[in-house]
Formats: structure tokens, C-alpha cells, sequence
């Protein structure tokens, strides 16, 4: 008798050790999508679409692992409605947190309004989304777009100085959208609009890969025999542009400068190569970051609600000195 009154009680001291170590779930206890004590974190990341999308993957597996999370990841492929799902099946299976990249900025109040009513908390990686309602999520890591535009601009507007002639720039915009493509339109374009002889003459998406680059360029050098510059969004944009620059039998970095942002392997190898100008950089490398929110939000503690990541520019010449020691 004794002994199964003792074990009752010893049940209910677990239970409600589990109960604890769900903590910042809300309360409700509906957090925890397994019971080995390991927090459980759904991230939905945006795709496979470039070298900047692939080492932050990479990122944010290694130091999930590093820092024991169990990490449920879903690849959207680029489309919105594939997050939304990966968000619903997160919050279905009682994740501890979700964490995602929204491909897109619009769109997403209802699902995060379902993953607080689960009392599943979420942190924003990467891009941002337009939500008023800021109580959707917890924190927002990543980059601020705005500047990297703005930087990518007063680089372009220091090697024109000494000029007045009209200088003809084609914009490759990332995917359509999404919080980078806008927000380094218009960091870019606030900068050159200071001076009238800086013309956007073409602007079209290359959805951030390198075969659209290719393609959107292609289109670019037909309509528009006086290119002067090219400032696409991302280096693999860039790169593809490069293809069908020298398709078109010109000189990539001389006879059109190129700007990209990014500053992932490819990218600075061009850039030591002289076939890009100028990178400015957003690095992909959140991984350790986000598992340390993460940890943080779990155990209840306050989190700053906006990480902005640290970030630099690179010249050809500078690209070469640090080459060796990238890590991605
Ligand atoms: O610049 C681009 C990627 O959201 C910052 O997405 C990211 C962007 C990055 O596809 O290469």
C-alpha cells in the first residue's frame, strides 16, 4: 500500500518536472514535441536557392547540434504556402519554438496568430515580415537590407565623382517580395537618387539563382546596349549575369562594373578575379545566434526583439586577403 502511494507520488513529481522543462511554452504545457528533456525547435527555412541560402542551412544544422536541439527542418522550395504548412505541422506536433526565414514579407498574421494561441513561441531568422502585431513573434535576427543597399550605393556614387555624364545601372531585384529585394532596392536607390545623372534603366527580379541572373541579364544586354553598372541583390545573381556578360562578348568588372551582395565563396573569387567590383556583405552564419535565443526564449528569459548581424564591405583587393580564411 505504501509503496504504490509512494510511487503516485513520485509520478506526479515527474510530471511536473516534465511540465517545468516545457516552460516558456506559454504556460498550457502544449510545448515539447518529445520527452527526452531536449528543447524541440521547427525551423522552415525559404529553399535551396543559393550559396548564401546553403551555408546558412548548414549553420543553423551544426549549431543545433552543438547546442543538443532537436531540430524538426522543413524546406519550403521558395513558396510561401509550403511554410505555412511546415508552420501548422510544427504547432501539430507541440514543438517547444518555431523559428523560420519568411520568404516573403506579406501574409503571414493568421498562422503566427495560431502558433501564439498553441503558446508556441517564434523567432524570425534571417528576413522579416510586415505584421503590425508585433507580439507574433519574440525576436528578429538578421541583417539590416536597408544599409546593405545604402552601402552598395555610396560605393557606386565614390567611383563617379569626377564625372558628370549620365551612368546607366540594370538592377537584378531577389525574389519578389521578399524583405532583402525591397529593402536593398531601396537603401540603393535612396543613395544614387541624391545625384540625377545615376539611371536605373532596367530592374527586373532574377529570384535570387544564378540560372534567372543569367537569364534576366541576357535580356538586359539585348534591350540596352549602354550597361554601365550592374547591381544585383545576390553574389549568384551576379555570377550568372557574369555568364551572359561574356556571352555577349564583354568584359565583366571593366566594361560593366558589377556590386552584388552576399560575399559567399563564388562571389569573392570573382571579386578577387576582377569580375566583380564590389561586395557588400550579409553573412549566412546565424546558426550560433539563433540556437542561443532559442535557449533563451525556452527558459522564459526576455530577449532583445531585434538582432541586427554584424557586417562589412569588400573591395577586389580586399577579397583577395581575406579568401583564404572564409568560411563560407
Ligand atoms: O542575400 C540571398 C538569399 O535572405 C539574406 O536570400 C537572404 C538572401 C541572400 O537567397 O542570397
Amino acid at each position: 500500500m505504501l509503496r504504490r502511494w509512494s510511487a503516485a507520488v513520485a509520478a506526479g513529481l515527474l510530471a511536473a518536472v516534465a511540465m517545468t522543462a516545457c516552460g516558456g511554452d506559454g504556460g498550457d504545457g502544449a510545448g515539447g514535441g518529445t520527452d527526452d528533456g531536449k528543447i524541440t525547435l521547427g525551423f522552415s527555412q525559404v529553399g535551396a536557392e543559393s550559396g548564401w541560402r546553403t551555408a546558412n542551412t548548414k549553420s543553423i544544422q551544426d549549431s543545433a547540434k552543438q547546442a543538443g536541439i532537436d531540430l524538426k527542418f522543413s524546406d519550403a522550395q521558395q513558396k510561401q504556402e509550403n511554410q505555412i504548412k511546415a508552420i501548422r505541422s510544427f504547432i501539430q506536433q507541440k514543438v517547444d519554438i518555431i523559428a523560420f526565414s519568411p520568404v516573403v514579407e506579406s501574409g503571414w498574421d493568421t498562422v503566427l496568430k495560431e502558433a501564439k494561441d498553441a503558446g508556441i513561441p517564434v523567432i524570425l531568422t534571417d528576413r522579416a515580415v510586415d505584421s503590425t502585431d508585433t507580439t507574433l513573434y519574440k525576436t528578429f535576427i538578421g541583417s539590416d537590407f536597408v544599409e546593405e543597399g545604402k552601402k552598395a550605393g555610396d560605393w557606386l556614387v565614390n567611383q563617379y565623382t569626377t564625372t558628370t555624364d549620365p551612368v546607366n545601372i540594370v538592377e537584378l531585384q531577389g525574389t519578389t517580395g521578399s524583405a532583402p529585394a525591397n529593402d536593398r532596392k531601396k537603401g540603393f536607390g535612396d543613395v544614387i537618387a541624391t545625384d540625377p545623372k545615376f539611371k536605373i534603366i532596367a530592374s527586373q527580379t532574377g529570384e535570387f539563382t544564378r540560372a534567372k541572373g543569367k537569364e534576366v541579364m541576357e535580356a538586359f544586354l539585348k534591350a540596352n546596349p549602354d550597361i554601365d553598372v550592374l547591381y544585383a541583390h545576390n553574389d549568384d545573381m551576379g555570377l550568372g549575369a557574369i555568364e551572359a556578360i561574356e556571352g555577349a562578348g564583354k568584359k565583366p568588372g571593366t566594361d560593366i562594373k558589377i556590386i552584388t551582395v552576399d560575399a559567399v565563396h563564388d562571389g569573392m573569387q570573382a571579386l578577387a578575379d576582377g569580375k566583380i567590383n564590389f561586395i557588400v556583405e550579409c553573412s549566412p552564419l546565424l546558426g550560433p545566434q539563433l540556437m542561443d535565443l532559442v535557449q533563451k526564449v525556452h527558459a522564459g528569459e526576455t530577449v532583445e526583439p531585434r538582432v541586427i548581424t554584424k557586417e562589412t564591405t569588400f573591395t577586389q583587393e580586399q577579397a583577395k586577403a581575406v579568401l583564404p580564411e572564409r568560411q563560407y
